[in-house]
């Protein structure tokens, strides 16, 4: 019998509403899976990617999470992970550091053994690179195997990666995948497999609203009443209070009637997160979050829905825009370094004034590597867009990237 904890889009060193106590809340949330963990004596702590929140964690995000994974190591629980596609980087990854410095196991093709059970490892691999991927795995001796993959899995919510492939073509049998990178925890079962998300352990968008936590996994003959060969039980983390309050405005109603409905809830050291409806009046979001502040809140938000509800034309569902643009960006198969300079201006822990010197640093350090100018992509949709300033070499037909074959070494 093997027990894990199942975790994953821990998305250390995010800003969230450039706020240092959200930053922080990413870490402390790690550290209560942790906590747990040691308190359960579990045989292995499984995160399935997205550690940091981008491929530039910096120092103290480092600093306190090597204390996290060393207070893991000192309790003798292996952590065992994958990268995701925050968090990767073209060069060495952030878990090789770890690795080395005996924190972590990367997993991959060749077997983890913890138990009885076999670990395996899928990084992430981007959209324009799947069909070329070999789902080559080393064989295993031991009574279970499972696979830890980072990616948009069927049949979850945005999949774009076909499970039933993954199975059928990798050379081991799992008996399950264990999930990262959407980030509602849910389960489903593929070709008799369990299959798995734990779910992000903090909230990194509003879209987020179910309470976070984890995965806890058991591999045994006998779980799940002797009909299964594998046991996956919920766990949840303590984690900062959010409140969600909507208040649809009838006619005449406004800036008085949204205070009203907000000053209902406990808002002590909480997000709140405000959405307005309805018809009623104008209101002025920055005085309502000032309100909410001054009653206790640590950070408030107002959003007037009524603005957006009348645009038709625009297909973007407004609940989660991050989630429109990440994929929107994807599709674009742009280059490395493109997709660094994309997220520095993007990224909302580089501050407006900086952004043209993060941008600078960002390709001087991609200098050494041509390959990150070249785009990821000559297929989808290169409509006059992304590859309009391209001349002769970095010719989208040549793709020098690749060759063709493309195997699993060359993501693990
Ligand atoms: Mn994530």
């Amino acid at each position: 019998m093997t027990r894990v904890i199942h975790t994953g889009d821990t998305h250390i060193g995010y800003q969230q509403y450039h706020s240092p106590d959200r930053r922080q809340d990413f870490l402390d949330a790690f550290d209560a899976v942790v906590d747990d963990a040691v308190d359960d004596d579990v045989d292995a702590v499984v995160h399935a990617g997205d550690l940091f929140h981008d491929r530039r964690p910096e120092l103290p995000d480092l600093m306190g999470t090597i204390s996290v994974l060393r207070r893991l190591d000192d309790a003798g629980i292996p952590f065992l992970a994958v990268v995701g596609n925050h968090e990767s980087t073209r060069g060495g990854q952030w878990l090789d550091l770890f690795e080395r410095l005996g924190l972590a196991t990367r997993l991959g093709r060749e077997p983890v053994v913890v138990g009885d059970t076999a670990f395996y490892g899928l990084d992430h691999v981007p959209v324009s690179r799947r069909d070329e991927l070999e789902y080559a795995f080393e064989p295993h001796d031991a009574d279970y195997a499972t696979l830890v993959a980072h990616g948009l899995f069927e049949p979850f919510a945005h999949a774009d990666w076909d499970t039933e492939t993954v199975l059928e073509e990798s050379d081991v049998a799992f008996d399950a995948m264990l999930l990262g990178d959407n980030h509602k925890p849910d389960r489903a079962t593929v070709t008799d497999t369990p299959v798995t998300y734990s779910g992000s352990t903090e909230r990194a968008s509003a879209s987020e609203r179910e309470g976070r936590g984890y995965n806890l996994v058991r591999f045994d003959e006998d779980a799940g009443g002797g009909d299964d060969r594998v046991e996956i039980r919920r766990r949840a983390i303590d984690t900062r209070e959010f409140v969600f309050v909507s208040v649809e405005l009838g006619e005449g109603e406004g800036e008085s009637r949204v205070r009203e409905q907000v000053r209902q809830h406990d808002l002590g050291d909480a997000v709140v997160l405000v959405e307005v409806t309805g018809e009623g009046d104008p209101v002025t979001p920055a005085a309502i979050e000032e309100f909410a502040t001054d009653e206790g809140a640590l950070i408030a938000r107002v959003t007037d829905r009524r603005t957006v509800e009348t645009d038709d034309e625009v297909d973007v569902s407004f609940a989660d825009p991050e989630d429109a643009v990440r994929e929107r960006i994807e599709g674009m198969g742009l280059s490395a370094a493109a997709l660094d300079i994309d997220e520095t201006v993007r990224s909302e822990s580089v501050a407006d004034t900086n952004v043209r010197e993060t941008v600078k640093s960002a390709v001087e350090d991609r200098l050494d590597d041509l390959d990150a100018f070249v785009a990821a992509d000559d297929g989808e949709s290169n409509e006059g867009g992304p590859d309009d300033g391209d001349e002769g070499e970095t010719d989208a037909d040549s793709e020098p990237t690749t060759d063709g074959q493309v195997s699993m070494e060359d993501y693990l």
